[in-house]
């Protein structure tokens, strides 16, 4: 790698994942995911870097180059992985930050680890940013990098973007180390969230706090402006609607409703297996539905997919076995020879599958008890020229804001669930294209390019002159 960069993303992750050949070689590739390829194009532009951890406790790797990315390796130790990654991001914020869905713990030990790494992610950024450099700090794993590059280096520009949501002010507050993450995210010239919601529950927490005046979007600090707003996450629409044109992708969708046994309602669930995301909640309402005969044996199908995720973490154990367990209790139910009414798998698969999964779905079933944005449901979306399939979508994910066209349901009121996957499996082909041209609309103008180009144009222009005209666009849409 050469020199410093002008450009710098740091996220926990490093964008590639280690692939052992059958030599036993290693090589690098690109994980796939919206963040890297809305970023990419810009990292290549302007000799970007990107800090992160690459996967593997206990090991130091020298900075390399990858698809034209300067990647910078940040170590974490075993004990680290623990304490910083599995515990305080996710079993106190990740908790506290969906509504308290599974109750946070809070350990001073983790606190303490979170702010060391921290601490080294912000040296990992001082050290490859040129003068004057743009720095993009991701995710709620390092809310704290922001004010500590900023003492480290002041000459830049900062911004920073929460992928989940931000918590109402009395959740928040149960944080015995509130101040120091709000003083954290205070360091950037832009915390961009989700939705205006988490943007103004953040402004709020601001002014309880620490006293800080604010108005319209920015927020007074004594001697600089942060401003605060919304940028909702998308998906690479062209990239989707164009593989799901493919004659093998189609091909591949026919045989998966055939390998189903044909029935007349394939529904969908694609999820890390995370208890935020409301997989038992939407098995329950099937299993019901078969039970009270509002569903004729052999006429659906439920297939959940759900990505193994965090499995060192006691609480998705726990849910692990919990799923698994009424899955099993409704295939014992229902099952008839050559008919299984829940096909799951614990299992990732390839973006090419995934894409026939979604294109073969008449109703995608999305439910989080809350969710930043979700990108499934965009992706089903994407997926579906044939304007054919039909979204029940949770109101308490972000998505819900821009798709209000989905069938939008409550995921902790069962009957309604009920009601709408029904209603979604009963529609009209006419009513299905109208739901889902809007929808689709919606997700081909703003795409993640879209996404990424906002938040960098925000951040690269001083704060009074655009707040107005940058807010004005977003309600627009
Ligand atoms: P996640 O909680 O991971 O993201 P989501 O937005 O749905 O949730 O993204 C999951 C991604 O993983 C999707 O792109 C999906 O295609 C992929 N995926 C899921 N199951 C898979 C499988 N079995 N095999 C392969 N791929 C699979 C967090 C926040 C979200 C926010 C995103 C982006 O929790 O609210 O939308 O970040 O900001």
């Amino acid at each position: 790698m050469t020199g410093r960069s002008s450009f710098l993303i740091v996220a926990n992750r490093l964008p590639v994942d280690r692939t052992i050949e059958p030599d036993g070689t290693a090589s690098w590739r690109r994980s796939p995911g919206g963040l890297v390829t809305a970023i990419a194009p810009v990292m290549q532009r302007r000799h970007g870097a990107w800090a992160g951890w690459h996967g593997a406790p206990n090991e130091k790797l020298a900075p390399f180059e990858q698809d034209g990315m300067n990647l910078i390796p940040v170590p974490l130790s075993g004990r680290e992985v623990e304490l910083y990654y599995e515990g305080f991001s996710n079993a106190t914020l990740w908790p506290l930050y969906h509504d308290v869905v599974a109750p946070p713990i809070f350990d001073r030990e983790m606190w303490e680890t979170y702010r060391a790494v921290n601490e080294r992610f912000a040296n990992a950024a001082a050290d490859a940013a040129e003068k004057g450099a743009v720095v993009w700090v991701q995710d709620y794993q390092l809310q704290l990098v922001p004010a500590m590059l900023r003492r480290l280096r002041p000459d830049l520009r900062i911004g920073f973007f929460l992928h989940i949501p931000f918590p109402p002010t009395e959740l928040f507050w149960r944080l015995p180390w509130r101040k120091d993450l709000v003083e954290g995210l205070l360091g950037a010239d832009l915390v961009g969230f989700q939705l205006p919601g988490g943007a103004s529950n953040f402004r709020r927490l601001c002014r309880r706090l620490l006293g800080l005046p604010y108005k319209g979007n920015e927020i007074f600090l004594d001697d600089r402006v942060v401003t605060t707003q919304a940028f909702p996450i998308s998906v690479d629409f062209g990239q989707l609607d164009s593989l799901v044109r493919d004659p093998q992708i189609m091909a591949r969708a026919k045989e998966i409703r055939v390998e189903l046994g044909d029935p007349e309602h394939v529904l969908l669930g694609v999820d890390r297996l995370d208890y935020t995301k409301g997989i038992g909640q939407r098995l329950e309402a099937f299993g019901e539905l078969l039970k009270d005969g509002r569903l004729a044996p052999n006429e659906a199908v439920f297939v959940q997919i759900a990505t193994p995720s965090r499995e060192r973490v006691e609480e998705y154990k726990r849910l692990r076995d919990d799923i698994e367990l009424q899955v099993g209790r409704i295939n014992g139910e229902h099952a008839q020879l050559g008919y299984q009414p829940v096909q799951y798998f614990h299992q990732s698969y390839d973006h090419a599958e995934l894409a026939a999964l979604y294109l073969a779905a008449d109703v995608m079933v999305v439910t989080p008890l809350r969710d930043g944005m979700n990108l499934v449901a965009k992706e089903y979306v994407s997926c579906h020229h044939d304007l054919h399939g039909a979204l029940v979508l949770s109101e308490f994910a972000g998505a819900a804001d821009e798709l209000r066209q989905a069938y939008l349901v409550n995921p902790y009121d069962v009957e309604d669930v009920k009601r709408q996957m029904l209603a979604a499996m009963r529609a009209t082909p006419h009513e299905l294209a109208r739901r889902m041209r809007t929808m689709r609309r919606r997700v081909a103008t703003y795409d993640v390019d879209r996404w990424a180009s906002e938040f960098l144009n925000a951040l690269e222009t001083p704060a009074s002159q655009t707040s107005t005209r940058r807010s004005a666009s977003w309600r627009s849409g």
